[in-house]
Order: C-alpha cells, then structure tokens, then sequence
C-alpha cells in the first residue's frame, strides 16, 4: 500500500506590494508593523500538527518563499493560503499559479477574510479547489483529514470547493467557542524573526484573545464574516498564555489583534485583576474596541486598563460627520469621540485612532472638512504630549458584499468581478469615482503634515492647520 501524503503547506502571502515601513515620526514605532505572527496559520496548525507535517511561510519574513514554496509542495497533500482583501491576493495567486503548474494535481486551499465573504468568485480561479469559509480550525482540519483519506468533501460544513466543472458551496458552520481549541503554537514559528519594537518595549508580538465581532458597521467584513457572533477567551486562559509566552520568549508588549477586546466589560475587567494580581509588567497595545462602548464605559474600568498595563487603545472612530457615521451604521455619534480622547487623556492611556473619508453618497466636502476638524481637536486635547497618540487616516476602501461595496456601485464604482481585480485593488489610496480630484490631493496633503508623518511639533501644525482650513473654505 502507498503511504498516504500528509505534509501540509500554510502560506501567509505579503500584505503590501512594495513593503515600505512607514515610521511614526513621534515614537520609534512603526505606524502598521508589516511583521506581524501568522496568527491565521498557526490557529490552523493547531488542529493538525499531530496527524501532519506543517510547513509553515509567511512572505514578510521568509524572504525566499517564491522559490521554497513550489518545491516544498512536492508530494505535498495540500497548499494551503490565507488572504484578506489587499495584496495578498495577487500574492497568493502567482503563487499558487507557479505551484499549479508543477503540481497541477495539488489540492490548493484558501481561507481567511477574501475568500470566506467572495467563495464563489475565488473559486472561478483555475488556481484554487477549496475555500474554507469563516472560522477556520475544524473545517480545515476535516477537509484534509478528508483529502488525505481520498475522500470527498461533500457535506463538510463550511466549505465551497470545485466538483465537476461546478462550484458546490455546503451549509455554514456554526460559529465555535475559541476555548475549545488548543493554545496557539508560536513555537511552530522562528517567534525571533517575529518579535517587534512598539512604543513601549522592544520585544513585542502579536496575539490574540477574541475572535469576532457583534456590530453591524456596513463597511466592514467582519458581520459579513463572522455573522456578528464573538467568542472570547476566558481570563484566566489569557493569563496563563501571556505569562507563558512572556517567559519563554521574553515578551514584553503584546499587540493584541481581537476586533473587539471590550465586548464582555467583566471579562476585561477579570483580565486586568488578574494582570495587577500577578504583577507580570507586561504591555498590552494596540487593543481594539468600539468608540460609543468605550465612552460609555465606568471610569473604575478604564482606571484598571492603565494599571494592568494596557497602555494603547486602538479606536475606528472612522468620521467627524455624523451623516458618514450613520451611513456606515457605526451605532455611534460623533460625540463620542471627544468622550473616548478624554477618557484616554484622563487614564494615561495612549490612543490610535482610525478615520477615513470619501464614504459613498455623502457631501464630500462636508465630510472632510468635519473629519479634518476632529482630528485637529484630537490633536489640541494631545498637544504636548503627540508621542502618546497616533492617528491613521485612509480613504474609504469597498469590501465584498458589504452594503457600502453596493452603495459604490450605485454611485459609479465599477465592480470588481474577478479575484485578480480585488487584488490589484489600491488598498491605501483608492479615490473613488465621487471623491474629487482636489479633494482627494487635500487630504493626502493633511495626512502628510500630521505630527507622526512630518515630525512637526503643535504649533508648526496648527500653522500647517491654519493653512488647510483655508484651502478647504475655497
Ligand atoms: C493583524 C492584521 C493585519 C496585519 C497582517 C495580518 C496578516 N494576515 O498578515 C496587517 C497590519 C499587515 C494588516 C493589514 C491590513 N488589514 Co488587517 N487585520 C489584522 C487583524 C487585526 C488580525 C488578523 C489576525 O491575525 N486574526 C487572528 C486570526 C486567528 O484570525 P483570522 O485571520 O481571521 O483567521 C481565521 C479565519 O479567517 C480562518 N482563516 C484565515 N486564513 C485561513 C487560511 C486557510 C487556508 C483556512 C482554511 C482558514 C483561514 O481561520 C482562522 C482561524 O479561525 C484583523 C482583524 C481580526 N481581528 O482578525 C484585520 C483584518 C483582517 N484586516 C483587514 C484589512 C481591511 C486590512 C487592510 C486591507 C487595511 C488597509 N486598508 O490597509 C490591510 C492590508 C494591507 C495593507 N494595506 O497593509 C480586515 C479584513 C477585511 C477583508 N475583507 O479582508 C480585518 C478583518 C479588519 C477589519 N475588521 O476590517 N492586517
Ligand atoms: S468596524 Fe469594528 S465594530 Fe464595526 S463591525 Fe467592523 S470590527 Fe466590528
């Protein structure tokens, strides 16, 4: 009898195309870390790595992956890719072009945030067999049980694949508990090639405690991915594993990639009475949550965050225009922004904020006048202290089968019907059909002088302000 393959190839491909780091000017950090721990690969290699080989590539450290991947998936029983909605697209896709034309038996695979909310059209590629829709972890781990069993993958629930000529999309899958599954295994990764500076020490790595989110904001693919359901892990759990990693790989900041870190008030209130309890002086960054939860949160919690060292909130605040808000279905009033600045102020907590700006629909104009406006009060509430916030502003980017990408068709995007065209798609600077020119170059502009990008101190900006104000009154 001839062995039965089971080495397994889980490739994370680039997220950007030219991958420049953009640094923040008032911190030695970068605005957004390119090498970040393949989270998506390792919650999948958790489930097989007793029953398989797994070989693991993750493009922003593993220089020569182009070459090592193709001869890699020799004999291999799969390929195995995951992809958000960027480059990483286009990435994967040569890949698995150059792979399928050596193998053109090998069974290729895609997982992750594309290919779970546009299965059928990433299944129109000739490249790709398999798209593991959602929550990965059991579904992979039965569809290559399954492959290696030479078995068909009818009724495997969450999976979309190809089967004689036709795509086959089978039932969702319900949405798990991520307690039930092992702990994440860093140690199938060099975690050395990893490890990260950010602001607050110089060892830091990525993790994660939560999976989901229960909002509804219509730009976004997390409800169209995850169906609005959140799992968190219970604290003691996230303890144990923050103190683990700590000690083993002498981890000091974690940047901590839950969509919404806040969503059970007591559990992060367990987290941190448990942080201050075992006194590990570790740094938790970067931590998500949603502004209208935040501001409405009692000060007693946001005074434990400071003290259990969570030392950074990262809050999509999105616009200063409430009409913007209300049409992306934020839940939220601008308002709050001012609330959640001065929460962050009071606490001692430093603060990243997310805007964007060119939402379909809208009075252009109006909206970037108000959201400049905001990010200035942001900025004045900062003023000594820029160090301590950094805010990224983008411009409006449609993602699949939410309801802002119909919204852009009907205000003159032309849509993308080909897995290629999404990911060739300008993920930083896309100017829609509605935005105007002199608009668009006015907030490229506006980002460029911001403090973190030009250095500038307060009152150099609030001339640089000054100046841009004037220009948009134009
Ligand atoms: C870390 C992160 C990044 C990292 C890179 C991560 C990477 N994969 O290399 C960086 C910072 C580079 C990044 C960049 C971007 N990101 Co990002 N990112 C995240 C974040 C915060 C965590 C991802 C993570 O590791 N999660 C933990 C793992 C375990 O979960 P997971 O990835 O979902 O994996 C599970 C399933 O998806 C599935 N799965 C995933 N891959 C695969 C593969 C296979 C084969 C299978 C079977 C299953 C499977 O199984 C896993 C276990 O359940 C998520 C939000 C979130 N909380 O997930 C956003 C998120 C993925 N990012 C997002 C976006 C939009 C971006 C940008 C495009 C934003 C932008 N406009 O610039 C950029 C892209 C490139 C760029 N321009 O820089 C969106 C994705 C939307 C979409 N349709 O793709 C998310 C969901 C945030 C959001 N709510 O909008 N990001
Ligand atoms: S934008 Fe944030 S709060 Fe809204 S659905 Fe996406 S992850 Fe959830």
């Amino acid at each position: 009898m001839r062995a039965k393959k089971n080495r397994i190839i889980l490739f994370n491909p680039m997220p950007v195309k030219h991958p420049v780091a953009i640094p923040n000017k008032k911190t030695t950090s970068l605005q957004v870390p390119l090498v970040n721990v393949p989270l998506s690969l390792l919650a999948l290699a958790r489930m097989v790595r007793n029953d398989f080989d797994i070989k693991i590539f993750n493009a922003v450290v593993d220089g020569d992956y182009k070459d090592e991947i193709p001869a890699a998936c020799e004999n291999a029983l799969c390929l195995a890719v995951s992809s958000m909605t960027c480059y990483q697209i286009r990435d994967g896709v040569n890949i698995c072009a150059a792979v399928k034309e050596r193998f053109p038996d090998l069974p290729v695979a895609w997982g992750g945030y594309h290919p779970s909310t546009e299965p059928v059209q990433t299944l129109k590629s000739p490249y790709i067999d398999i798209v593991i829709r959602g929550q990965g972890e059991l579904t992979f781990k039965e569809v290559v049980e399954h492959l290696r069993d030479s078995k068909s993958l009818t009724g495997i629930q969450g999976v979309s694949y190809k089967h004689g000529g036709k795509i086959v999309n089978n039932p969702d899958r319900k949405f798990e508990a991520l307690s039930v599954f092992p702990p994440i295994p860093y140690d199938m990764i060099d975690v050395e090639r990893h490890v990260k500076s950010y602001k607050f020490g110089t060892r830091c790595i990525d993790y994660y405690t939560s999976q989901g989110c229960a909002s509804a904001c219509d730009f976004c693919s997390e409800p169209v991915f995850c169906k609005r359901r959140w799992s968190g892990l219970p604290p003691e759990t996230v303890i144990l594993e923050l103190e683990r990693l700590a000690k083993t790989y002498n981890i000091d900041t974690f940047m901590v990639r839950d969509s919404d870190f806040f969503l059970n008030v007591k559990r992060v209130e367990e987290i941190c009475r448990l942080l201050i309890e075992k006194d590990l002086s570790l740094r938790l960054t970067s931590v998500n949550g949603r502004m209208e939860h935040l501001a409405r949160m009692d000060e007693e919690v946001w005074s434990l965050l400071r003290r259990a060292g969570i030392c950074e909130v990262f809050i999509g605040f999105e616009s200063g225009y409430q009409e913007a808000l209300d049409a992306m279905n934020k839940g939220a009033k601008v308002s709050h922004i001012k609330t959640c600045v001065d929460k962050c102020v009071r606490h001692g907590i430093d603060l990243r904020g997310s805007f964007m700006v060119g939402i379909p629909g809208m009075d252009t104009r109006k909206e970037v006048k108000s959201t400049l406006d905001e990010i200035h009060q942001i900025i004045c509430a900062y003023h000594g202290r820029l160090a301590h916030l950094d805010i990224l502003l983008s411009f409006f980017t449609p993602y699949p089968h939410t309801k802002l990408y119909e919204a852009s068709i009907e205000n003159g995007l032309k849509p993308l019907d080909t897995l290629e065209e999404w990911g060739d798609f300008d993920q930083f600077d896309f100017r829609a059909p509605w935005m105007p020119h002199e608009l668009f170059e006015l907030v490229r502009e506006f980002r460029a002088g911001m403090p973190w990008n030009s250095g500038c101190e307060f009152d150099e900006w609030c001339g640089f302000y000054k100046g841009m104000q004037e220009k948009l009154e134009m």
